[in-house]
């Protein structure tokens, strides 16, 4: 069934080419993938969000009191900051917090924000509003693209790359440390990073934060099918897939997958493409690998990057390192 046209988002042309194709390449493979990043759209990153308030996901809650504890140390740390860079910001309730005492000196900051998802950069240019002194730049575009285009800006005085909310987790150990290197690239002596990590905990802790009891996180995994249905016409039955979160301990990582619950065909008629299921038989979505401090921190020395300071929220198993290049 098509949507009707209250829901229909306007998807720009590139974007929904874009996603076809990881669609026809990801399903047409063995295992079945995804790219995770297609997990937010308008409803999403709705649901990413309510994600971030239940007691069970504990990332957003711990990370957001480190920063309005050591924010006032991470300032001080980088006394020419004038340009910030956050990849990833979400609601911006994150920025908001460790910009506060930067924004609180006399210069003007500018705030780069890059995301796939245009109700993320809304919702945090809102917030950022409440911010003097504090000029927006949006960037819509996937993290490399966006980073290129944000640090290609001309900038006044120092920067500051700020990769939070465990963002990193969902890239492979490759990727990942590309990703570093790409930031660490964009960075002249004395900018810094701010990587905020979740770290390895009990199995059990992770499950609930990633199959929570409400179903949120069952919600935001399905909603990838019911997005084909609506912007590539496929015929998903949201029913007949359960979600799936499992702790893969050689890994290090949480892996959500859409598990078909019987044999089916599934027809994307915008990717080309009719895929078949045999029971049992998942789309892999999205991978969160969960962290050493130890790791995180040669992470960033791979890179070229020195550690000031690594803070760690013992409780919640959540790490915030500050690097300088
Ligand atoms: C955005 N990212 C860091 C979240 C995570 O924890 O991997 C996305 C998420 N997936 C399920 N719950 C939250």
């Amino acid at each position: 069934m098509r949507p009707s046209a209250a829901f229909a988002p306007e998807i720009p042309a590139s974007q929904s080419s874009a996603f076809a194709a990881d669609v026809r390449l990801g399903l047409a493979a063995s295992p079945k993938t995804l790219p995770a990043r297609w997990l937010y759209d308008a409803i999403g990153s709705a649901l990413f969000e309510a994600i971030c308030l239940l007691p069970w996901y504990p990332i957003t809650r711990a990370e957001t009191a480190m920063l309005d504890r050591m924010a006032p140390e991470i300032a001080r740390a980088l006394p020419s900051v004038t340009d910030v860079v956050e990849l990833g910001p979400g609601s911006g309730e994150k920025l908001a917090r460790l910009l506060a005492p930067f924004a609180r000196r006399a210069m003007r900051l500018t705030a780069h924000l890059v995301d796939v998802s245009p109700d993320a950069l809304d919702a945090a240019e809102r917030t950022l509003s409440r911010l003097a002194r504090v000029h927006v730049v949006r960037h819509h575009a996937a993290f490399e693209a966006g980073l290129r285009q944000a640090t290609a800006a001309p900038r006044s005085g120092g920067r500051l790359v700020a990769f939070l909310g465990s963002n990193i987790g969902n890239f492979d150990p490759g990727p990942a440390d590309a990703l570093i290197a790409s930031i660490a690239a964009a960075l002249a002596p004395g900018d810094g990073l701010l990587l905020g990590a979740d770290l390895v905990k009990p199995e059990r802790v992770l499950l609930d934060a990633y199959d929570d009891p409400l179903g949120v996180t069952a919600a935001f995994n399905r909603n990838v099918l019911a997005r084909m249905n609506r912007e590539l016409s496929a015929d998903f039955e949201l029913g007949r897939f359960r979600h799936r979160a499992r702790w893969n301990a050689e890994a290090g990582r949480v892996e959500m997958h859409l598990v078909s619950a019987e044999a089916q065909q599934v027809r994307v008629p915008g990717a080309g493409l009719v895929v078949t299921f045999s029971e049992g038989e998942s789309i892999w979505t999205e991978s969160s690998y969960k962290y050493e401090p130890e790791g995180l921190a040669s992470m960033g020395i791979r890179a070229g990057l020195h550690v000031v300071n690594q803070w760690v929220d013992a409780d919640a198993r959540f790490a915030l390192t500050l690097f300088v290049r």
